[in-house]
């Protein structure tokens, strides 16, 4: 591993953000990206969602709308004019006019994506490259340094490690054994989609999203409020100590917590800042047409702390191309109402 051709070193590192460890683990080629699984692109062929019922032959009757919230649309304001971060273009404050709609309480767990995948024979991006981004400390010692060359350069603490998926979510000899109701991790944007239309939902765009984060308030932080812990109780799953060493882990977990760990307010939205990233609909750059484009997640995750990634706040935002996977990465789905 300690012979890697430059060049490809050039490649792994090319690009990579420089404000923010937590952003930006995406991978950089997309020459060797390999096919959908077959039924998803004879699914394709045929139309849109509503063909997975009839390939599957199991959802004929809507899903009930179980364990998601009802989030009131209307007008209303997205971003901020106090931007933390204003090259991810948090402002400006703008209004928005959005539908209701149905957001999913919690992130997608280990248990229901095993249903997708047993239901549909389906294989993540992750598994089909082969790899994916794990964060350091999950590595021992002697991995690290045999992995040395495979981290993102501007983000040391993030090594491409093969045999890495959402099956192996810490380690390539990791399980899921008692991780069943903790988020689905290593899933790339497309697997996301492809997750919400088998369930019949969709993704979130941003502007749902953040909606459903504020709870109903207006120019608020966090899903409650201003106040990162109100009754000096922990309210989100972030990173409390030194970064990238010192993880105190004060809040009661280091990595992933279960997905109803964190209730955040009044739609009942369990860990909608913290615990993982989100992805949404959106592309990064609405003018994007490239073949593997940077897509809008959200809220930060176990591994953000105020002193570098301060994006545990409804309006951060941050991207990804949608290849991308990592272990802090996940989504939940919406439905319209
Ligand atoms: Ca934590
Ligand atoms: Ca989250």
């Amino acid at each position: 591993m300690k012979t890697i051709p430059l060049f490809i070193w050039i490649i792994l590192c090319h690009d990579a953000s420089s404000d923010c460890g937590c952003q930006n683990p995406d991978r950089k080629t997309t020459s060797d990206k390999p096919a959908l699984p077959e039924q998803v692109c004879h699914q394709r062929e045929h139309g849109a969602h509503s063909h997975y019922r009839d390939y599957y032959g199991e959802l004929e009757t809507e899903p009930e709308v179980v364990d998601m919230s009802l989030i009131p649309g209307g007008t209303v304001f997205v971003g901020t004019d106090n931007p933390h971060f204003p090259a991810d273009r948090e402002a400006p404050e703008r209004q928005v006019k959005l539908e209701d709609f149905f957001l999913d309480k919690y992130e997608v767990s280990n248990d229901a994506f095993a249903e997708f995948v047993l239901a549909t024979n389906y294989t993540t991006e992750a598994e089909r490259f082969g790899d994916s981004f794990l964060f350091k400390t999950l590595l021992s010692t002697s991995e690290q340094r045999d992995f040395e060359d495979f981290r993102v350069a501007s983000a040391v603490w993030w090594y491409k490690v093969p045999g890495v998926s959402w099956r192996h979510p810490n380690g390539v000899d990791s399980s899921l054994d008692n991780l069943g109701r903790h988020p689905v991790v290593h899933v790339s944007w497309r697997d996301a989609v492809e997750y919400c239309s088998w369930a019949g939902k969709r993704l979130p765009s941003e502007a749902e999203w953040e909606v459903a984060c504020r709870g109903g308030k207006e120019r608020k932080l966090f899903p409650w409020g201003n106040k990162l812990m109100p009754r000096d109780e922990h309210w989100l799953n972030i990173w409390q100590g030194d970064f990238p060493d010192g993880n105190l882990a004060d809040d009661g977990f280091e990595y992933t917590c279960p997905v109803d760990g964190f209730r955040q307010n009044v739609y009942d939205l369990r860990n909608m800042v913290g615990n993982v990233w989100e992805w949404t609909a959106d592309l990064w750059d609405a003018n994007d047409v490239s073949e593997n484009p940077n897509r809008v997640k959200k809220g930060g995750s176990y591994l953000c702390h105020k002193s570098y990634c301060y994006r545990y706040r409804c309006a951060a935002r941050s991207q990804n191309t949608e290849d991308s996977s990592a272990g802090n990465l996940g989504f939940r789905c919406a439905k319209n109402a």
